[in-house]
């Protein structure tokens, strides 16, 4: 896992989460993840089966918060923050074999998630952001550092990150990097994804 991690935002996309996922996936990223806080489940439902289909091969699908939509489509994994399911019944619904994300906000979730088996860590928020209302407050680029030096899952960058801020993340030890409203707002999603992949030098 290295390089630009792409979560859609239908409240900021200007062409929608299944053409801004083809620009990902055209753009080479290797993780697209699905958010969508409209709760209607059958929407859900349909709009994850096209993302899913656009993956095809080529990326990890991965659904944020809703295990049963990920079961449903056969998604590769959900992503859960500490206000989801528990991890240990997020892992008992899905099996051995899916991929599990946890969003921490500090050192301690950090540990006790990967002590419990998560498969990666989302670090949230890094610096302020508009994108999420709940996000809490920034946790800067030091906690990643300092996760990074007591845990050995990757750890995926999130929250406020921009080009203007990425080298500094990238530098912290951030194996993986999410710019929301950074991409979808653009006009060429592909393109800013893109630049953001050169950061890493892929
Ligand atoms: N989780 C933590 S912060 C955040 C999410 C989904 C929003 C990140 O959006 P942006 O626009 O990149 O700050
Ligand atoms: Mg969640």
């Amino acid at each position: 896992m290295r390089g630009y991690y792409f979560i859609t935002d239908s409240g900021l996309s200007l062409a929608g989460n299944v053409a801004d996922a083809r620009a990902a996936v055209a753009a080479g990223v290797t993780v697209v993840q699905y958010r969508n806080k409209s709760n209607i489940t059958r929407d859900m439902y349909e709009e994850a089966l096209l993302i899913k289909g656009v993956c095809g091969g080529s990326a990890k699908f991965i659904v944020n918060d809703r295990i049963d939509i990920a079961l449903a489509v056969g998604a590769d994994g959900v992503h859960i923050g500490q206000e989801d399911m528990p991890y240990e019944q997020a892992r008992r619904l899905l099996g051995p074999d899916k991929i599990i994300g946890v969003t921490v906000h500090d050192l301690d979730e950090a540990l006790e998630a990967e002590a419990a088996g998560a498969d990666y860590l989302g670090v949230s928020p890094v610096f302020a952001t508009g994108t999420k209302d709940d996000a809490g407050e920034p946790c800067g680029t030091k906690l990643i550092s300092s996760i990074k030096a007591k845990c050995s899952i990757p750890v995926v960058a999130i929250g406020g990150i921009a080009l203007s801020n990425v080298d500094e993340v990238i530098a912290a030890g951030a194996d993986m990097v999410c710019a929301i409203s950074a991409v979808v707002t653009k006009g060429d999603v592909a393109a800013a994804i893109l630049e953001f992949q050169r950061r890493y030098g892929l």
